[in-house]
């Protein structure tokens, strides 16, 4: 007796040149996952459409994408890859999901409002009179937002009374007017930051999550290998499936991420995640030159100023990525170089630079291969698209005639 594989879905946009960020988090565990689960993965170009692009450029992306992943060790004989907008069905289900997604939930997808703040940036750099004219429209609009919350501050004031003549009630007035500083300041910045780049975002970037759990479960797919990045887009995949069955019968299954190696890479710059937009990664099919080079002015612990200060390596975004690519020895050693000031940043990065290099040395071997023989990334897409397809059509036809749509609704008359 043969037992039938649970079902995995997951996807890659095409936005950019893969890292190690994509790779640690997602595409490592989707190659394990082939062995074990019926595998169906896709590069989202539907996805990469949403913030601005080069349509010039996306097919070599989006070939490059398909190459990517094959060169980290997918075989296209052993699941399916394929890409999303060659099977329509993902953005009819997405409009049938809209229907049923509250627009609250979506507000509250960070992801969005991260996207949204560097469209602010954008905006505000552009050199396009229009485009710049309707930034600083918005950015009045926010100017008198302020206006009213710095209003209610002085309310807080005059309500707190902070010249009150007893020691004590005066620290607990101050404390409390203080607390409230920090609130109000807080939602002018966030006034400040998402207003004016969700005046900016198209409604795409928005429905963006929809668009997700409509890739999931267009396939049924009770698992999904993802970042931690992607966890509230889950949730909301989830609550899309339980209100759509609800409403129409009970199609979809209740999705589960699976964890990648890593929870989450943050990038060169020591701050954000690491994000092909951001230009703080290392892309998986770098050379050993250019891995160095962008290893360089990379973000380390800020208290170490001097070489011989006294490091702190669990503080340092280079140890982190050190205890994903250097083996146990080599990191017990630099810990205790770093806390002792015995071993300086630039020779860590060195060392850090050579250990990245020799795990992706065999995958930029694969890539060389690949790219001499393109069609076999074009049949592996196509045998993926054709998996793909039989599935998704079947889906569709069982949720029109649930939502009472479609040909089939009309055939008894
Ligand atoms: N920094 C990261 N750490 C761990 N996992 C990550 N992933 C992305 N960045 C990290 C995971 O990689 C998979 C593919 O990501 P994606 O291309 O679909 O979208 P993304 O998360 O938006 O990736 P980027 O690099 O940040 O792209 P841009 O800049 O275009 O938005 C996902 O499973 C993700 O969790």
């Amino acid at each position: 007796m043969t037992t039938k594989k649970e079902r995995v879905f997951s996807g890659i946009q095409p936005s950019g040149d893969i890292h190690i960020g994509n790779y640690m988090g997602a595409i490592k565990k989707w190659v394990e996952l082939t062995d074990t689960h019926e595998c169906i993965y896709c590069i989202v170009d539907d996805h990469a459409i949403t913030v601005d692009y080069d349509p010039a450029l996306l097919p070599q992306r989006t070939f490059d994408g398909a190459l990517a992943v094959m060169a980290c060790g997918l075989d296209p004989e052993k699941c399916a890859l394929f890409v999303q907008s060659h099977v329509p069905e993902h953005t009819e289900l997405t409009w049938l999901f809209n229907t049923v997604t509250p627009l609250g939930s979506l507000f509250r997808m960070t992801q969005f409002k991260d996207k949204a703040r560097n469209a602010l940036q954008r905006a505000l750099n552009t050199r396009q009179g229009g485009a710049r004219k309707t930034a600083l429209f918005q950015l009045k609009n926010i100017g008198l937002k302020m206006r009213d919350l710095m209003g209610d501050l002085h309310a807080d004031v005059d309500e707190l009374n902070p010249t009150s003549p007893y020691k004590g009630e005066q620290e607990l007035v101050l404390t409390e007017l203080v607390a409230r500083l920090n609130d109000r300041m807080g939602a002018v910045m966030q006034h400040l930051q998402v207003g004016l780049g969700v005046a900016e975002a198209s409604v795409g970037l928005f429905d963006y999550p929809v668009l997700q759990a409509a890739d999931i479960l267009l396939y049924k797919a009770p698992w999904v290998p993802v970042g931690e990045d992607q966890e509230q887009h889950l949730e909301l995949c989830r609550e899309v499936a339980e209100r759509f069955n609800r409403k129409f019968g009970d199609i979809f299954p209740a999705t589960q991420r699976i964890r990648g190696e890593t929870a989450k890479i943050i990038g060169l710059d020591g701050k954000q995640k690491m994000s092909k937009s951001l230009n703080n990664t290392i892309g998986i099919l770098d050379s050993y030159e250019e891995i160095e080079r962008r290893l360089k002015p990379a973000y380390t612990d800020p208290r170490r100023l001097r070489r011989d200060d006294p490091g702190h390596p669990e503080d340092c975004n280079i140890f982190a990525l050190h205890k994903l690519f250097s083996s146990p020895e080599a990191c017990a050693e630099i810990a205790e170089g770093c806390s002792q000031g015995t071993l300086g940043c630039l020779e860590c990065k060195q060392r850090l630079a050579v250990s990245i290099d020799t795990h992706l040395a065999p995958i930029r071997d694969r890539a060389e291969t690949l790219r001499a023989n393109p069609s076999r990334v074009i049949a592996g897409i196509e045998h993926g698209r054709e998996q793909a397809s039989r599935i998704a059509v079947e889906t569709m036809r069982e949720v029109r005639d649930a939502m009472g749509i479609g040909k089939n609704a009309l055939a008894k008359f």
